[in-house]
């Protein structure tokens, strides 16, 4: 799988450093599968040569993705793809909205809602947000987009107690959480590939059945309620967000 490592495969002009590129690269290949849990990483000189950087650079993408918990270094024996577990937890200080992760990257967000209002809760809203059958939630589902780009079609379902008001979200949902009594602090997220049906393909603007990938979200107040399901489809050609959300923690 050395093609993995060409430049061609991971080098971009203008898109940062060359070890955080073959960082991001090597990370979303360990997402995909395209490395596969227990392979090996080339040895940093051979890997050095390949990817046509230096050792310094083959060393911090390395010790990034070590830090992440993607790869780890058996002694002697060299750096492996580590056996992922099957959540992700995001802590605190990277827990960012959809609105305020495009803006620190410089992009403007904008949504389109496409649902809003108060239901009774499916099992799985009622499993996710430990609800009884006769209470309510509040649901907005919404097409959201970066620089005019659909980028994700996100249905989110809070406790009627938390989001009363569901028609109140117009731009960012953790900004309203956030003024009306707290936004979650701790999520546990599960990441599967799908391929896109023919409604999300046409409000993503993508072809039928284009992979894509599905982010089921449960975030949790500090007390350990559950807050917040999201059922999330997202561009896989985002990759980068997608990968770079996970890692970050
Ligand atoms: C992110 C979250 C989503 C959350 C939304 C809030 C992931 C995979 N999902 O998209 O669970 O509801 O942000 O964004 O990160 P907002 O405050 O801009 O509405």
């Amino acid at each position: 799988m050395h093609s993995t490592y060409d430049p061609a495969n991971w080098y971009r002009d203008g898109r940062g450093p060359r070890y955080s590129q073959l960082y991001r690269h090597i990370a979303a290949a360990i997402a995909s599968g395209r490395l596969e849990p227990d392979s090996q990483l080339p040895p940093e000189r051979d890997l050095a040569e390949i990817a046509e950087v230096s050792r310094v650079t083959v060393r911090k993408a390395v010790a990034q993705l070590v830090a992440d918990g993607l790869v780890e270094q058996r002694r002697g024996a060299g750096s492996f793809v580590r056996t992922p577990g099957p959540k992700l937890e995001q802590s605190l200080s990277t827990l960012t909205s959809f609105t305020e992760y495009m803006q620190q990257r410089g992009k403007s967000s904008t949504s389109q809602v496409l649902q809003r209002g108060l239901f009774a809760p499916s099992p799985d809203e009622q499993i996710a947000l430990g609800l009884a059958s006769s209470d309510r939630v509040a649901r907005i589902e919404r097409l959201r987009s970066a620089d005019g780009i659909p980028m994700a079609i996100e249905r989110s379902s809070l406790p009627e107690d938390i989001l009363p008001r569901p028609d109140q979200v117009v731009t960012s949902l953790y900004t309203v959480l956030r003024a009306t009594g707290g936004a979650p602090t701790r999520a546990v997220q599960r990441i599967t590939a799908v391929n896109l049906g023919p409604a999300e393909s046409q409000l993503l603007k993508l072809a039928e059945g284009a992979a894509a990938l599905r982010i089921d979200r449960t975030g949790y107040l500090p007390t350990g309620r559950p807050i917040e399901f999201t059922r999330g489809v997202y561009r896989s050609d985002i990759y980068d967000f997608i990968a770079e959300l996970r890692l970050e923690g």
